[in-house]
């Protein structure tokens, strides 16, 4: 018998073999023009706002492999059915996989970092799924019962299923970020010249630490594979409206005088309560030097950032120039910025959220104006220019807990960089506003942590949290989306004392 199941994984192995022999050939070529990996990022690029903010507000940190999940179950299914159309008429096999092939490849060639040849892996899978249809699916010999159309080889179809799986691991594991890796584990970052103060937290169990460590900071970003940028190939070119277009390597940035401040990074997805937000102390070059060298002309009032996958975020340039500390950084919490946080550079513009100053993986500063150039998120709608909103969170206790009754502390974060924190207020089942302590700060660019002991009496009870920026604006009540701008309004939980 020669059945649709065995017709359906031989369908299977078609496509799992087009995809590991691309895996494979994208290892040499670079991660990004591997077929699924650059169809995601086109699905990335192309899903309307309403979509992607959706897929962040429920899959978080996971929105990423839930695409390629996506993606999978499409694929599987779209191959189990041409597997069995391919009994008949094997030609629809040929075509299916002609269509993968020019599809991963035009994906893969729309990418803003592709080189001609990024449609290579693409091509080089569609052949070798071609090769295992072909050997597959054979006329029927002259001694077996006569079928329409071919039959399937069965050991051959789980001898491809296994190879093509080895095959995958394989160029998986080669296109990994082993080699930045261990670029990354080589690099020693010199001392600072200018060592910024080091803040404090308060000591409550269940608050935010006031330092973030590396492996907790949250990370956002459109990478479907994360960039991989040696240090030695590393190249930051300052381009556009500059009087004198500059270079910098990666050594070059090193042997400059680095500074290291404290900084809390926000994102404008951030909704009321969330974490994506996070405090480091980074160090770089302040990035006023590199302008001031390179010239700025007037009329450049935007400071485009370029990420070596194409991203790009628009700063104002009075931001970079105002004497804040605007960083091109190299280090994060004493170590080589993570890879997924950009190594081996990226840009830290304290007071403004991450889409509009923190590009990743920064490749270039092209200074331009904001009427001639609209940055990723621009382009979707979002803000053009978008200063952090004050924030506060209730980190403890967690919503819904049961607490003893009596003191109970009640503590957490608050944040509006740039400005600085004057004062938190926490009430209780919206009676009077009662301030909070706030831990001491060394400066207006970095969180804030408060503790308010709170007597609770038994019952439920909701809390809630506002606070006020050292310009006297108090946070808004009202709630609004992060789209365009930043969420607002008060974050309040329930919890019951007994
Ligand atoms: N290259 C690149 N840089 C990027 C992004 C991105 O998608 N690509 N996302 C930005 C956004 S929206 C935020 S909030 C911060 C997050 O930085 P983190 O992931 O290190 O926390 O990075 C910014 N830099
Ligand atoms: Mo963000």
């Amino acid at each position: 018998m020669n059945g649709r199941p065995i017709a359906a994984l031989a369908g299977l192995a078609c496509a799992g073999a087009a995809l590991a022999a691309a895996q494979l050939a994208a290892a040499a070529v670079a991660p990004g023009s591997a077929p699924v990996a650059a169809v995601g990022a086109v699905v990335v690029d192309a899903v309307p706002e309403p979509v992607k903010a959706f897929a962040i507000r429920t899959f978080g940190a996971y929105d990423k492999l839930v695409l390629f999940i996506g993606i999978g179950l499409v694929l599987a299914a779209a191959a189990a059915v041409v597997g069995v159309l391919s009994r008949r008429r094997v030609a629809v096999g040929y075509t299916a996989l002609a269509l993968l092939g020019a599809a991963g490849a035009a994906a893969a060639l729309s990418r803003p970092a592709a080189g001609p040849a990024w449609a290579l892996p693409s091509l080089v899978g569609a052949a070798a799924g071609a090769l295992v249809l072909w050997l597959l699916y054979r006329r029927p010999a002259a001694a077996e019962p006569p079928v329409p159309g071919r039959v399937v080889d069965r050991r051959g179809v789980l001898l491809a299923l296994a190879g093509a799986g080895a095959v995958g691991a394989a160029g998986w594991r080669l296109g990994g970020t082993g080699e930045v890796e261990t670029a990354r584990d080589a690099v020693r970052l010199p001392e600072p010249v200018d060592a910024g103060p080091a803040g404090e937290g308060l000591d409550v169990e269940g608050i935010t630490s006031y330092l973030t460590p590396n492996a907790d900071f949250y990370r956002v970003d459109t990478a479907l594979v994360l960039p991989q940028v040696l240090p030695d190939d590393y190249v930051l070119r300052v381009t556009g409206r500059v009087d004198r277009p500059l270079e910098f390597s990666y050594r070059d940035l090193l042997e400059r005088d680095l500074v290291e401040r404290e900084i809390t990074l926000s994102c404008v997805s951030n909704e009321v309560g969330g974490t994506l937000a996070g405090n480091a102390r980074w160090l770089g070059v302040p990035l006023a030097e590199l302008l001031e060298e390179a010239g700025v002309q007037d009329g450049a009032g935007q400071v485009v950032g370029r990420s070596s996958d194409g991203w790009t975020a628009g700063t104002p340039t009075s931001a970079c120039t105002d004497g804040r500390d605007a960083l091109v950084a190299v280090g994060m919490n004493g170590e080589p910025l993570p890879i997924e946080h950009g190594f081996p550079v990226r840009m830290i513009v304290p007071g403004l959220y991450g889409y509009v100053s923190a590009t990743k993986w920064l490749v270039e500063i092209e200074l331009s104006s904001f009427a001639d150039f609209d940055p990723y998120w621009v382009r979707r709608d979002w803000e053009a220019e978008a200063p952090i909103k004050t924030f506060s969170r209730i980190d403890t206790p967690r919503p819904l807990k049961t607490v003893p009754a009596g003191t109970t502390p009640v503590a957490g974060v608050a944040w509006a960089q740039r400005r600085g924190i004057e004062r938190v207020e926490v009430r209780v089942d919206e009676g009077p506003w009662e301030e909070a302590e706030l831990a001491p700060v060394i400066g207006p660019d970095t969180w804030r942590q408060w503790l308010w002991q709170w007597d609770a009496a038994p019952g439920r009870h909701k809390l809630e949290v506002r606070a006020t920026d050292a310009d006297g604006e108090t946070q808004t009540e009202e709630r609004v989306t992060p789209f365009p701008d930043g969420a607002t309004g008060w974050h309040s939980v329930i919890v019951t004392a007994e």
